[in-house]
């Protein structure tokens, strides 16, 4: 094989390796132990039928003052978080409604991948009450992204951008009163468990912007537990 072929052939493996080592990192951190149930609310008609409905309300900011790490903002005050937890315990078969509202100013993700909506009913969200399937990709505030396998024949995926905050609505102290409140229902599957994380590069300047708050657990991933009630 000719040299730059092997060193390209290099180049991909030690991706896959760090890529691999970063999620197999995430899947054991377990610094954090508080976890969040979804709440009941009912019934809903579903492309897969009548399912039992279940809600989880969240947020994403762009420090970690508002409570969710402590009152002074825990080890890392600066670094953007989710809250009140990042660590989630939803129904198995059952049709999961979940509100992310944004505090969090943003830029260009480095994979218009995930500037769509994916894997939740009809492949839309709601934006501010408005029904979206993608939102521009150099307006991202983070993403919510479940992905993975459960097991050898079961997965579970889906993904949404948060819209960013405009930076004139980005106030100096404290958090904006306009946030953007994404809004969205996917089906759970079996019971499995997950791992959630942001694909939006909010970290600080190392690993390529997914170094600090990217790859602290608690932060800006967590597990995400599909359970049988
Ligand atoms: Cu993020």
């Amino acid at each position: 094989m000719n040299k730059r072929i092997l060193a390209a052939f290099g180049t991909v493996i030690l991706g896959a390796a760090v890529i691999a080592g970063i999620g197999t990192y995430v899947a054991s951190a377990k610094n954090d132990s508080r976890v969040m149930q979804a709440t009941a609310a009912g019934t809903m008609e579903t492309p897969q039928g009548t399912l039992p409905h279940y809600t989880l309300d969240i947020s994403s900011y762009p420090d970690s003052m508002a409570g969710s790490h402590g009152k002074d903002g825990g080890a890392h005050p600066g670094y953007v978080t989710y809250g009140p937890v990042t660590n989630f315990e939803v129904p198995a078969h059952s049709a999961l409604t979940i509100t992310i509202t944004n505090y969090d100013g943003g830029e260009s993700l480095n994979n218009d991948f995930f500037g769509k909506v994916r894997g939740t009913i009809d492949g839309t969200a709601t934006l501010n009450g408005e029904v979206i399937r993608s939102i521009s990709p150099d307006t991202v505030g983070h993403t919510f992204t479940v992905h993975g396998m459960a097991n050898q024949n079961q997965e579970l995926f889906f993904s949404v951008p948060l819209k960013a905050v405009p930076e004139e609505e980005m106030p100096e102290e404290g958090y904006t009163q306009n946030p953007q409140v994404t809004t969205f229902t996917v089906i759970t599957g079996d019971a499995g468990e997950y791992i959630w994380n942001c694909e939006y590069p909010c970290g600080d300047g190392t690993i390529a912007k997914f170094g600090a708050a990217m790859s602290t657990m608690g932060y800006m991933s967590g597990h995400f537990n599909v359970v049988d009630k």
